[in-house]
């Protein structure tokens, strides 16, 4: 059988269910851009097409990040420095810091300059094997500002090899201290949801459920809205205080409810019943000194798929190594090593809403792979400042 590419001498971690799908000798062919088989080399057709031999090294599917704010204005160095001296991100927050600080350092930049500052954050995400990652608006001042970061999100995919998700982050923080927040909820759901969905800016819409972000009923009309123009939805839940955010985002049937520290059992039975992913960022729980983890037991319980992305933002989680993330969400939290790998690859797939294209080594996928240079996969979630990537292979090349 014709074939452009043909990885042999290879283990696999092809994450096909129930487990890792762990394969000894394994083979992969691919063509335009997709597998043609992943599996056992005993068992494969006869493939002709350019071999690479890798050496026993492991493959797994590319990595999925699918959380991050990457593209942004400014930087918060200053309020990381402060933060060292005692002052608390809500206090920070309170005198125009913070979020705010960010959305006018946004509302300053270019949207070439915004590209600009965020190909270095992308191109390490890349370095570890990254090769699909969301990305989130929600640092615009005014709705042009919200564009001109979605489409600095879109021109980062022409200009690397890599597939991108742009999120419509549509409710962050209300955009200043003295505005009418419901009524710039009104304008979201009227005016914005409907600009952004005819511009084809965004395939989900998402929310910040929060004392310092919105409150449930004003998220509630977001993703209302949001369903009804039949975008795909996500809520930033129960990150610093438990707001019934988690069964608000199994109500609209979001795709994923990220953060989820203060989830309770309800909740995750909610996110289990409507098959919402619970996406867990250790970065930010790290960076925030927070002390309750997620409570990983009751999301087991209930069958909730669990995801692991690196939230990459300027406040909360300067974080830009997805394996860093692994380590901190097994060391933190708990996850094992098979929970931490399926949680950026097959699970991170989900909580995108793209599970039959990517996130396992499987026929009719994308042939998105990373080939490490490791003796097991638990490496990837073991060791710390260390990348053992060999090669990134984004569609077949
Ligand atoms: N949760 C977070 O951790 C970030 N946004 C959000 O909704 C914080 C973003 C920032 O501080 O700039
Ligand atoms: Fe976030």
């Amino acid at each position: 059988m014709r074939c452009d590419r043909l990885w042999r001498r290879a283990r696999l971690a092809t994450m096909v269910p129930p487990d890792l799908g762990l394969i000894e000798d394994g083979l992969i062919a691919a063509k335009d851009g997709v597998i043609l088989y992943a599996g056992p080399a005993d068992e494969a057709p006869h493939f002709e097409g350019e071999e690479i031999d890798c050496e026993g090294r492991w493959i797994t599917p590319g990595l999925i990040d699918c959380h991050t704010h990457l593209v942004y204005g400014g930087s918060r160095i200053g309020e990381f420095e402060e933060r060292l001296t005692g002052k608390s991100y809500a206090e920070i927050a309170g005198k125009g810091g913070g979020i705010r600080s960010t959305m006018r350092a946004t509302h300053q930049a270019s949207e070439g300059e915004l590209i600009a500052t965020a190909l270095p954050r992308l191109d390490a995400l890349m370095a570890e094997g990254v090769t699909t990652l969301e990305i989130k608006s929600g640092y615009g001042l005014s709705l042009d500002d919200e564009i001109k970061q979605l489409r600095a999100a879109r021109a980062l995919g022409s200009v690397r090899p890599v597939a991108l998700a742009a999120t419509y982050l549509a409710a962050h923080v209300p955009p200043a201290e003295s505005s009418d927040a419901d009524g710039f909820i009104e304008d979201v759901c009227r005016v914005r949801i409907p600009r952004i969905l005819a511009l084809g800016l965004a395939e989900a819409v998402d929310a910040y459920c929060d004392t310092m972000g919105f409150s449930r009923a004003q998220c509630a009309r977001v993703l209302e809205a949001a369903r009804a123009h039949g975008l795909a939805v996500k809520l930033h839940a129960e990150q610093f205080s438990n707001q019934n955010g988690a069964t608000l985002a199994a109500k609209f049937g979001a795709l994923s409810a990220d953060h989820l520290e203060y989830l309770d059992g309800d909740g995750a039975a909610a996110l289990a019943g409507a098959g919402t992913v619970a996406v867990l960022l250790p970065g930010a729980y790290y960076f925030m000194r927070q002390m309750d983890a997620p409570p990983v037991a009751l999301l087991r319980q209930a069958g909730v798929p669990i995801a692991i992305a690196t939230d990459c933002n300027p406040g909360t989680s300067p974080l830009t190594s997805p394996l860093l993330a692994m380590n901190m969400a097994a060391t933190f939290f708990r996850l094992t090593v098979t929970e931490c790998l399926l949680g950026m690859t097959r699970h991170a797939a989900l909580a995108l809403g793209r599970g039959g294209q990517m996130g396992m080594l499987a026929r009719g996928l994308f042939c998105d792979l990373a080939i490490w240079s490791i003796e097991q996969p638990a490496e990837l979630v073991y060791r710390m400042g260390f990348n053992p990537l060999h090669v990134r292979i984004w569609r077949g090349k």
